[in-house]
């Protein structure tokens, strides 16, 4: 890793930064509920992984050239998007994210990997912003979670945590949390966050009454691959060098047309589309 950036290398963090282009403040998170609820026309379910496969808008932030820039200075110069999520806590829900890191989940064979947490609403303590445990990247794993094969388990449609919990599986970091207190990284909409694959990070309930939605954009070097699929993986191909591993994911030219949807449903059998099946594919 490069590293240089705002001590990314001490904390495993950086924040907070900007999108290039200004957002008026409601304009972020409309765009989010305007896909939502093109994904019911035009596909009858929910998505949460690879939106960017799906729409010109969030394939736009997903290439803004502050959040690239910022990327390379951490990762280098040669970079592919692997995956991305939506993170959308609304109020009174009782949503969390359980502490964890990333990599247990996501079975990969590089560390230079790191996720950029772009704010689509306001994020603070309140409404249960992203926090991270600073330095926490230098532990290397620190536990396993409680499934074996967290690639398998999604295939299953497995899920071990609790209805609240956005995550599928756990990593069981209540006790390390209780002696390493994790940081809030408060955002405003259109300021984003970078963290690393290795950075204990997690959020609680949204005590706002606005929602609290995030798009995590996960950039990976080309020299990283998975560590169970042998056969290759697909991701987006951002800069420099390429990596035969990986097949590549078509961008969308225009939001929801067919080509885009078969792209990102081929896209969701490829391991970077992970997590909570259900949450993902629940009919509406
Ligand atoms: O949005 C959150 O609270 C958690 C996000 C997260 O776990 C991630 O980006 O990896």
């Amino acid at each position: 890793m490069n590293y240089k950036i705002d001590n990314f290398d001490t904390n495993g963090f950086a924040y907070p930064f900007k999108l290039s282009e200004n957002f008026e403040p409601e304009k972020l998170q409309e765009e989010y509920y305007n896909f939502q609820s093109k994904c019911k026309d035009f596909l009858n379910y929910n998505v949460s992984l690879k939106p960017n496969l799906l729409s010109t808008f969030f394939d736009k932030l997903a290439f803004d050239k502050n959040v690239i820039s910022a990327v390379k200075k951490i990762i280098g110069d040669d970079v592919y998007i692997w995956s991305s999520a939506f993170f959308p806590k609304e109020a009174g829900e009782g949503k969390i994210v359980s502490f964890h890191q990333d990599n247990p989940y996501w079975q990969l064979t590089s560390n230079n990997v790191v996720s950029a947490w772009i704010a689509l609403t306001k994020s603070d303590e309140e409404s249960g912003a992203l926090s991270v445990v600073p330095g926490s990247h230098r532990n290397g794993i620190i536990k396993k979670i409680d499934v074996k094969n967290a690639r398998a388990s999604y295939l299953k449609g497995e899920k071990t945590t609790s209805e609240k919990d956005l995550l599928s599986y756990s990593q069981n970091l209540d006790d390390y949390i209780k002696v390493n207190s994790p940081k809030c990284l408060e955002l405003q909409p259109g300021e984003f966050s970078i963290h690393h694959v290795n950075t204990v990070h997690g959020s609680g309930i949204n005590k706002s009454l606005q929602p609290r939605i995030g798009f995590a954009v996960r950039y990976v070097s080309s020299d990283t691959k998975h560590l169970i699929e042998k056969k290759g993986d697909s991701a987006i191909h951002v800069c420099g060098k390429k990596n035969s591993y990986f097949s590549d994911e078509i961008r969308p030219s225009e939001s929801f047309s067919r080509k885009s949807i078969i792209n990102h449903e081929k896209a969701m059998k490829a391991a970077g589309a992970f997590g909570n099946k259900k949450y993902v594919f629940d009919k509406k």
